[in-house]
């Protein structure tokens, strides 16, 4: 597998499951903040930052979603990859759908950047990352820590009036965005990536243990902080939105669908249908991007057909405890 080492690129560097057979998610190295405070090296303001993102990918797709919620799409531009990651890594091809050139450097890989901010960069090249324009360097490329930012120090550029990590329940936010991580955002990767039967059970009973705990959550409160959509929401619902059409086969997580699950398909429906959010979805890149660049987990690249999900179906969650943000009212049915 591929991955900067010393600043140069490397196809045979890296071996994504160890000897046991579990896979590792590597740590991120680029872990600056961007802060509303006037001693900050990166200062919150319009125009300034940019985002690098893969729609294919749950990790960046959280970023787009605060984005979206936030109204912060005027104040920070965005740059799409090619959904398919092959040897050189993520690359921009603007002549392909949905995808962009580097708004930002006009760089035709995205592991330029990577060296641009760090000349002796030893990481793997991945999305979401955070670019500063203003000192042409990584500010940071660790999701949870960008969404954080997203919602909390650019307020005075949001143009949409919306807390997803209110003061009072910033602890519990952080717990649930734990919480889920392990057994289920990287979960599924865990389970897809395993090379043995014995971390891929271990995957995948977790993985099924935690859906079904947080199904019967669900049953009684709208969201997973209780009344009120959060951070971690958004955290839950990029890999729910990926499940059945690619975790589900590509990555054997296949004991049950999302849409089987009595709350947790209208809970994703609930959530897809918040203004804002659907507009981030793109099953296309998403297919795409999952069953051609994993040869190791499906070698002839062939994309599974189905399935067909109408997550426009009315998801009749508007009489749990729990409103969307008022902001967010506009155009949908509570
Ligand atoms: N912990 C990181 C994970 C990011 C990540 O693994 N992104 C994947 C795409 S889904 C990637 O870019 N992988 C490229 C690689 O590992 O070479 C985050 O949450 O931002």
């Amino acid at each position: 597998m591929n991955m900067l080492v010393d600043g140069e690129w490397r196809t045979d560097a890296f071996q994504l499951s160890g000897d046991d057979g579990a896979f590792e998610r590597q740590t991120t190295p680029f872990r600056d903040e961007v802060r509303d405070h006037p001693d900050a090296r990166y200062q919150p303001a319009a125009g300034r930052y940019h985002l690098y993102v893969s729609l294919a990918c749950p990790w960046a797709h959280r970023t787009l979603v605060v984005r979206a919620l936030k109204g912060l799409q005027d104040a920070i531009s965005v740059s799409v990859v090619d959904p398919y990651r092959g040897e050189d890594g993520w690359q921009f091809t603007p002549e392909k759908e949905g995808c962009t050139v580097d708004h930002a450097t006009d760089a035709t890989f995205l592991r330029e950047l990577y060296v641009e901010a760090d000349p002796n960069a030893t990481c793997r090249v991945t999305v979401p990352v955070l670019w500063d324009r203003e000192t042409e360097t990584i500010v940071n490329n660790e999701s949870e820590e960008i969404i954080r930012m997203l919602e909390t120090e650019f307020d005075d550029v949001a143009t949409q009036d919306v807390d997803l990590y209110p003061e009072g329940d910033r602890e519990t936010v952080d717990q649930l965005i734990e919480e889920i991580y392990d057994p289920i955002n990287n979960g599924v990767y865990r389970a897809g990536f395993a090379t043995k039967q014995g971390p891929y059970d271990e995957a995948i009973d977790a993985l099924f243990d935690a859906l079904d705990h947080w199904d019967s959550v669900l049953a009684d409160q709208r969201y997973l902080a209780g009344d009120r959509l959060t951070l971690a929401d958004v955290c839950l619902f990029t890999t729910l939105v990926r499940f059945d059409t690619v975790y589900h086969t590509h990555f054997m997580c296949n004991v049950q669908f999302i849409r089987e699950y009595d709350h947790l398909w209208p809970y994703l429906r609930d959530l897809y249908q918040t203004p804002g959010i659907a507009e981030t979805v793109n099953m296309a890149h998403i297919k795409e991007h999952y069953y051609t660049t994993h040869p190791e987990v499906n070698p002839h690249g062939i994309v599974a057909r189905g399935p067909d999900l109408d997550f426009e179906a009315p998801h009749g969650r508007e009489a749990l405890p729990g409103d969307r943000p008022a902001a967010l009212l506009a155009d949908s049915s509570d």
